[in-house]
């Protein structure tokens, strides 16, 4: 009996779906997830002992690879001085200055224990700032799993079809105002509308929860100013674009600057961190200084906050970066090589560390545009990938993501896996 069945029975036996977050379960792809049992550099391995090159990168924060030598010293190191305190520590201040460096829009971050925790609190400090109760966000971003975000959302809930989710009570889902993503006439009349209302706009600045959809020139610079016209808060949520397309984020890509920004993800280093931050008045109001009360037993945790400033040291590195897209290149043009020997209709964007694939003659520019692509055709790609060794997210509104551990030995045989997989 495959020792991966086994466990998924096993799993199902005590965990709703036999997984502790929806989008792993493979309901967007079909058969049974895989149970992973370790991970190194660009591999992560299978209980059965079998290997795969990794795309997933754990959502995101294995940007350096697996089991990275300089994080998990940091990480050895720490668990010898103590678990968890509950109290400040060195470490705390070191990633929080790291990050205010390295983010010229951060003037002051909190730690959290996750991107839902992050996002959460940034709207609460936007409405607390701001006297106001209603936000706005677009069709298929995805800011976590908090009430206020499960209204059109992206990620788990585009695999389960579900708008939104049972249980957001409608009082709450109504002060959310949604709009297509990329259309900035609609993002105008409403916010000519209701913008005196709005506490804050809060966008994916690349919507990485709809594949990857980069914003069209002028969008985020006209968002901006929307939000300057009406007083509301622009919140960015870089939870999985913040030092993965630049080492400065989205916004260092774009060259805005939100007032405030959400981040996860590569901050842990493989730990749970979130992190929200931005201009000082705003940040101001957060307890305890202000009145916008947000807290957390493990926020700040000394082996997350060493995993997460040994992350900062490796991705500051020179070069780090230009490698990292180097790369990621690589990867989308010999999966365009294998798709054109194919015949097979097929399209990606790609920055810095992340990639998006669509199976259409041209990429995505909004939600609705993910109804153009062949779905089925990605779940073929999706199975046939991971025969050959090669893991993807299992999911057709989930991106890809490099690490500086994929040399081209790696990408090679990507290459070959999707020769045959584009033929499935
Ligand atoms: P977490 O609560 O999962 O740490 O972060 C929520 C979140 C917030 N904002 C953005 C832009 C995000 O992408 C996420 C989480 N991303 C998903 C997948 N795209 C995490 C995977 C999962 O849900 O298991």
């Amino acid at each position: 009996m495959n020792n991966n069945h086994t466990l998924f029975t096993k799993a199902q036996q005590f965990i709703p779906g036999g997984v502790n977050s929806p989008v792993r379960a493979f309901k967007g792809v079909g058969g049974e997830p895989l149970f992973i049992a370790r991970a190194e550099g660009p591999h992560m391995y299978d209980v059965n002992g079998k290997a795969y090159i990794d795309y997933l990168g754990s959502w995101g924060p294995m940007i350096a690879g697996h089991s990275n030598e300089n994080v998990l010293a940091a990480v050895h190191a720490a668990v010898d001085r103590g678990l968890s305190f509950g109290t400040s520590t060195e470490i705390e201040v070191t990633l929080a200055e790291q990050i205010c460096q390295m983010i010229p829009s951060i003037d002051k971050v909190r730690m959290v224990n996750s991107g839902t925790e992050a996002t959460m609190t940034a709207i609460r400090l936007a409405r607390g700032f701001t006297g106001r109760d209603k936000i706005l966000k677009f069709e298929g971003c995805y800011h976590g799993h908090g009430d206020s975000f499960l209204v059109k959302a992206g990620s788990g809930i585009l695999d389960l079809g579900i708008p939104g989710s049972p249980g957001v009570p409608d009082a709450v889902a109504d002060l959310t105002l949604t709009v297509p993503y990329n259309d900035l006439d609609k993002l105008s009349q409403v916010m000519n509308q209701h913008g005196e209302e709005i506490a804050a706009i809060i966008v994916e600045p690349i919507a990485g929860n709809m594949n990857m959809i980069e914003p069209v020139t002028g969008y985020l610079e006209g968002m901006k100013s929307l939000c300057e016209q009406y007083g509301s808060v622009l919140i960015f949520d870089e939870v999985m674009t913040g030092f993965r397309v630049a080492k400065g984020g989205a916004q260092e890509l774009y060259g805005i600057k939100p007032d405030l920004t959400t981040f996860g993800k590569v901050i842990g280093g493989g730990l749970p961190v979130g992190a929200f931050g931005g201009r000082e008045d705003l940040m101001n109001h957060i307890a305890p200084n202000g009145p916008v009360y947000q807290a957390g037993t493990m926020s700040g945790n000394p082996l997350a906050m060493a995993a997460g400033s040994a992350m900062m040291k490796i991705i500051s590195e020179p070069g780090f970066y230009d490698y990292l897209g180097q790369q990621t290149q690589k990867v989308v043009d010999v999966l365009h090589k294998a798709a054109d020997e194919a015949g097979v209709a097929f399209s990606t964007r790609n920055q810095g560390g992340m990639f998006g694939v669509f199976f259409s003659e041209q990429p995505a520019n909004n939600f609705d545009d993910l109804a153009n692509c062949n779905h089925d055709q990605f779940k073929r790609f999706f199975h046939a990938m991971l025969d050959q060794g090669v893991y993807l997210a299992p999911s057709a509104y989930e991106p890809g993501f490099v690490s500086s551990q994929h040399d081209d030995d790696i990408i090679e045989s990507t290459y070959h896996a999707a020769k045959i997989a584009f033929k499935a």
